[in-house]
């Protein structure tokens, strides 16, 4: 059995733990127009591809918990349009291939989704996400409780996915921590070039078109987000986008970039120095992130949380930011009081996989909830020092630094697949090498 239908008879199992008959319909992503009439590149709804594998836009893939079977709606075969847009695999192909039981054209969704939805109390759906879909299935919701003069029933409860795929999405199975491992090497591949590339006097931008050359290069189909690409002040920018100035020779660089590969994706930040070496303020300041991110990373096994991480970087960055003279009086006062704040203001993890921000209940019952094996989060520390702080030793004052990495929980402690990615003040030299 191939990995999706694997995945469709674990949701519906779920389903039926849950339910006794349930209904789960899952809408492709919709298509966006850019300007005119150029469309953003399509991707597939995370979900949608995960349970079908199937990434053609105007699509409805249906799951009904009662017969286990797969009802999708898909776009026909159109030998004029395929001329233009490449083919598709029709309604014949979503049987053949995708394992549908029941295909029809998209256009026969208003008509035949009321009967779909009618007999089943339960229908999964994830509600104001799309509207213009949600206006679809609230007709067809309508249109099946009208049915109940012939004696039919319809769902009279609505459930978020999130508590069925999104939790399935959370564990990572051997394949999938396959395909984020090959994310991970691209992202390698990227970073190191990045690196061994960045010289005084080019922009920030040369830099961007060595990692979307090298994501590409090696099959990636797509960055997993927006690359940061940010020198001197700018790394001090947390989402800085624009990456357009022109890197001087005494600045440091941060690299937030990673790839997707088969919708799965890597997530890393690398900071280092443009002209290969360290100016000694600006060693202080890596050398304490990297050990607060150590520090995190060690504390990534079965049975720790995300908060314990993040407390172990804030422990770490605290104390070194009282000992550089960044923050004064007692660290652990610090810690409680939250003064690290303005130097440290986002979180130290998420979710990784499908999406760069993944899915899955970050708490369970308003607790932190446990890791265990199969789950990826980032650890991500870093220092901020924004360069008008004039409260700071001048010495310091424009300084940022990020490091991340892609971090498996294992049955017995974790790995780190991003770990091979330079990151000590001497790997970064080596990589640096000018
Ligand atoms: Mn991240």
């Amino acid at each position: 059995m191939c990995m999706f239908a694997k995945r469709r008879e674990t949701a519906l199992d779920r389903m039926a733990a849950r339910a006794k008959d349930a209904i789960a319909l899952f809408p492709a992503a919709p298509t966006f127009i850019r300007n005119n009439d150029v469309e953003h590149e399509y991707r597939q709804d995370s979900d949608f591809h995960y349970l079908v594998g199937y990434d053609e836009p105007a699509s409805v893939a249906i799951l009904d918990g009662k017969s286990r079977e797969l009802t999708m709606f898909v776009r026909p075969r159109d030998p004029e349009r395929e001329v233009w847009d490449g083919p598709r695999a029709g309604v014949d192909g979503a049987k053949a291939t995708f394992g549908a039981h029941h295909a029809f054209p998209i256009a026969e969704l208003t008509e035949k989704l009321p009967k779909i939805l009618a007999n089943h109390r339960t229908l999964y759906y994830r509600l104001g996400r799309d509207r213009a879909f949600d206006e679809k299935l609230f007709d067809a919701l309508d249109r099946t409780r009208a049915m109940a003069r012939t004696g039919a029933y319809w769902p009279t409860e609505i459930v978020d996915p999130a508590v069925l795929v999104h939790e399935m999405r959370l564990r990572k199975g051997p394949d999938e921590v396959e395909l984020m491992r090959k994310a991970a090497a691209i992202t390698h591949q990227a970073h190191a070039l990045a690196m061994g590339h960045a010289r005084p006097g080019m922009h920030e931008y040369e830099i961007e078109a060595v990692l979307l050359n090298t994501f590409r290069k090696w099959g990636s189909e797509r960055p997993a987000y927006g690359s940061i690409v940010g020198s001197g002040p700018n790394a001090t920018v947390l989402h800085y986008r624009q990456n357009d100035r022109k890197m001087e020779d005494g600045d440091l660089l941060l690299i937030d970039a990673g790839c997707e590969y088969g919708y799965y994706a890597s997530d890393v930040t690398r900071t280092f120095p443009v002209n290969g070496t360290f100016s000694k303020p600006q060693q202080a300041i890596y050398e304490l992130v990297l050990e607060a991110q150590l520090a995190g990373i060690e504390a990534c096994r079965p049975g720790s949380t995300l908060d314990a991480v993040h407390r172990r970087c804030v422990e770490v960055l605290t104390r070194g930011l009282v000992r550089l003279g960044i923050l004064s009086g007692d660290p652990e006062k610090a810690i409680a009081e939250e003064t690290f704040k303005p130097f440290y203001m986002h979180r130290t993890s998420h979710w990784l996989g499908m999406d760069v921000h993944d899915v899955g209940g970050y708490f369970e019952d308003s607790l932190p909830r446990p890791l265990s094996a199969g789950m990826v989060l980032t650890v991500e520390p870093g220092i901020y020092i924004a360069a008008g702080r004039t409260d700071v030793p001048a010495e310091y004052r424009g300084i940022g630094v990020r490091i991340e990495d892609d971090i498996l929980v294992t049955a017995t402690g974790h790995e780190n697949l991003t770990g091979a990615i330079p990151k000590t003040v001497d790997e970064l030299r080596a990589a640096c090498v000018r």
